[in-house]
Formats: structure tokens, sequence, C-alpha cells
């Protein structure tokens, strides 16, 4: 038997204490994911349990139908599993609504864009979702989302409140010259009403929210007593910081803990560069040694003083903390996050996209180290890792670039990556030129 509204499991598992079917969608999120749910909607649906009115989710995946198809039978409803050790709490939440997808009735995502009760569009499409194409092309959001507010100024409707969820620095500011660009390609005419009538707040976001596995389905049917093709699985900690800047009604989030603030740049630089950043590097150095899982990789006393150290010094020396933000004792919760032992967090799964996550995890923090003249041994360590990663002789490289990296490999080999990537003219010198040392360094650390 399937949850549902109609098929609840028994009492003792806390659900939604709204009338659903009474509320309106307040939000409409792209890129509906186990992180959506496990984070943004569950804060949601604890405001709505705390009376706050209209705001459910209209989830959008953007070519998939996959979450559609797990939840539309559901009416939305899911469970929510928090697992640390040998604790497991779960409930039901009820925030969304329904699931689109984009590439099967696109109109539908733009009436959803369109109703009168919306406020908010949220994005979790992941780094590589605003990239644009080598042709510039733009990500295919972009028409939609545009689509969606030039009905609504048709309409003679406000704008609305564009949260990008992702995990890319100034990820408001992304947004926001993203759907600038689109719009003076194709829609000039509207630019100046987005200007005025929509926002775009930075945030970060953070859980931990690991692949479901056919084993935790069945996990959790165990546990309700009711088969859940939406359930997700988390740890209990969650945090939100948001900037405070929003073009109209939001639901209360803070009811959960999420932090509204002036800067959110310094809770995110500590995020990407310490959790994303140790993240990343356990995922490439803890592969090479054979293990599956982020809490194997911490337990290895081979690389725990690496992570350590890429944490404590090289990256939370790389930016300016917030007045109250203790970046030691950040550190130590984090460490103690990747030991949680039943999350069972995959590092493939982390490994996944590196070339759209290397910049902000580890290469800002190397250029900002690089011209204080000092030197980074752990995060060097955990890039020669990821170049010999995307060699691609161990596991297929999943990333947007796998090919182009794989060529490189040919035409380089292990002595001319390096420059290869990272030198004068090389592939990713974006965020990082390193310097002819730097170089030397890793180009001793890749070939080991
Ligand atoms: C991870 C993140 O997959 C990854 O790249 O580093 O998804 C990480 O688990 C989240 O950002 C934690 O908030």
């Amino acid at each position: 038997m399937r949850l549902s509204p109609q098929n609840l499991p028994p009492s003792g598992i806390k659900g939604p204490n709204y009338a659903r079917e009474e509320h309106a969608v307040g939000i409409v999120h792209f890129g509906i994911g186990a992180f959506h749910r496990a984070h943004q909607a569950a804060f949601t649906d604890a405001a709505l349990n705390a009376g706050d009115r209209d705001f459910l989710i209209t989830g959008v995946s953007m070519r998939s139908p996959s979450v559609a198809e797990a939840l539309n039978p559901q009416s939305g409803l899911y469970s929510l599993t928090e697992r640390e050790g040998e604790q497991r709490s779960v409930r039901l939440i009820g925030a969304v609504k329904n699931v689109l997808v984009a590439t099967q009735d696109p109109d539908a995502v733009t009436r959803a864009l369109a109703e009168r009760s919306v406020w908010v569009a949220s994005f979790t499409i992941t780094e590589k979702g605003y990239r644009r194409g080598a042709d510039g092309g733009f990500p295919p959001f972009c028409a939609l989302l545009v689509r969606g507010l030039e009905e609504r100024r048709a309409l003679g409707l406000g704008g609305l409140t564009l949260i990008s969820c992702d995990n890319l620095p100034d990820n408001g500011v992304v947004l926001q010259t993203l759907i600038r660009d689109y719009v003076e390609a194709h829609a000039p005419d509207l630019a100046a009403w987005i200007e005025a009538q929509c926002a775009f707040p930075s945030s970060m976001v953070d859980r931990i929210v690991p692949a479901t596995t056919p084993q935790d389905l069945s996990d959790v049917e165990h546990a309700l007593g009711l088969r859940d093709e939406g359930a997700v699985l988390t740890e209990p900690f969650r945090q939100w910081v948001m900037e405070d800047r929003f073009a109209g009604r939001r639901p209360r989030w803070e009811l959960m803990g999420a932090q509204i603030v002036q800067d959110v740049r310094p809770f995110e630089r500590a995020k990407l560069r310490m959790l994303n950043g140790a993240h990343s590097a356990l995922a490439y150095l803890g592969l090479e040694r054979g293990w599956t899982f982020v809490h194997q990789a911490i337990d290895d006393p081979a690389l725990s003083p690496i992570i350590e150290r890429l944490m404590r010094v090289e990256a939370a020396s790389s930016f300016e903390p917030a007045p109250d933000q203790d970046l030691q004792a950040y550190a130590q919760a984090l460490l103690q996050r990747f030991h949680n032992p039943a999350l069972n967090h995959r590092l493939a799964q982390i490994a996944m996209d590196g070339s759209q996550k290397i910049p902000q995890r580890w290469l800002e923090t190397l250029s900002i180290h690089q011209s204080r003249g000092a030197t980074c041994p752990a995060l060097l360590t955990a890039l020669a890792a990821w170049v010999r990663h995307v060699r691609g002789d161990g596991e297929a490289v999943n990333d947007p670039m796998a090919e182009t990296l794989a060529a490189l490999w040919r035409q380089n080999g292990s002595s001319g990556m390096a420059s290869a990537l990272f030198g004068e003219t090389g592939l990713l010198t974006g965020a990082w030129r390193a310097s002819p040392e730097n170089l030397g360094r890793l180009t001793n650390l890749i070939a080991r």
C-alpha cells in the first residue's frame, strides 16, 4: 500500500497539522530533488504547521519524470527521516503540492509561475544548472522563468523573490546576472519590470542529504507500514542563511531556524570552502583509497590530518568571518557530522561534477594564499587526486567536462596536466592561475 493523504501511517508518526487542500501554492521550486525535500520544503512545512497560509510548493523537474512519478500519486506527501548513530526520527512533510516536468508540459510551469498566490521561485538546479553553453546558449530554466514573469506582468501581478539555493558564491547575483543577460537577449522590454519588481537574495543552504537507496526505501516502508517512493533521509543538522531582500511575502522560515541576515558571504564562504571543500577532498582521496562512504574516509588516519588542515588552516584563514562566527568550532562540528555512520553518504555522489565545484571549494582559497605567499599542501594534495580522477581510468567520470578533461590527459600526460589546467593559458584558470612553484608542487603530487 502506497503512502497518500488517504493512506496515512499509524498515529505516532507526525505529519502536517494544516488542511493541505485549503492552502494555495506560494512557491514554485525548480529542481525538486532529495535536497530540496529535506531542506527548504521542510522549513516551509514547519512554517505551515505554525499557522502560515498559502505557501504550498509546486516542484519542477527540468527533465526527469522520476520525482513526479514518485510524488504525484502520493499528492506530494512524503516522509523525511533524520538519522544519527542509532537514532531515527521520521515525520511526514506536506508542503509539496505537486510536481511538474518541464519537458512534458512547459506551459504548466508558466501557468504555475503566473498564479496570483505565488510569491517565491526557488532553485536547487546544481552548480552546472547555471552554466551557459559553449555557444552562449542559456540553461533551459531561463526561458520558462522569464515566460512566467512576462505572464505576471501581463496579468498586472507583482514580481517574485527568486532564491538560488545552490552551492555557489553570491548565488543571488549569479542568478540575477543570468536572468538579466537572458532578458537582454530575448525580452528586453521586461528588464526594467524585473529590476523594479523582483528580488534575488543570496542564500547559504546546508544539510547533508545522501541519495535515497532501494535499501532506504525498504527501511522506510518497514517504519511506516506503507510504501513511500518519495522518501528522503538526512542528518538532524540543517542551516539556511538568507540575505534580507524580498520582493513580497514569504513563509516564516526562521521558525525552523533560518537566519535572515544583511550579509550572507561569511557564512557562504565558510560553508563552501570548509564543508564542501572537505567533502570534495574526502571524495577524490577517499575513492583512491578504496572507501565508499564519507564516514569511512574521515576515519582513515592517512586522510583525517589532511582534511583537518584543509578546513582549519587553509580554508578558515582565507576569508573574514562574521563577528560571531567561530570557525574552529564550525570545523569541529563538521568533523562530527562527517563521522555520522548512519548517513552512508557516498563519496561517488560528491565526486560528480568536480569541474563545476572545485573553483569555489578549492581554487579561490588557493589563489588567496598564493597572493599572500603561503602554501596549501592539503588543498594541493586534494587537487592532485581530482586531476588523477578525471583521467577516467577508474570509474566513469560524471562531469559535464569529462571528455575535455580526458582529452587533456591524452595530450599532456601526468607531467603536463598541472599547467594545462591551471597554468597561464590553462583550462580552469578562472579562479586560480597557479604560480610556477605551485605548478611544480602540483605536478609532483599528481605523479606521486
Ligand atoms: C556535497 C554537498 O555532493 C556534494 O558536492 O558536498 O551536496 C553537501 O552534502 C551539501 O552541500 C551539504 O549541505
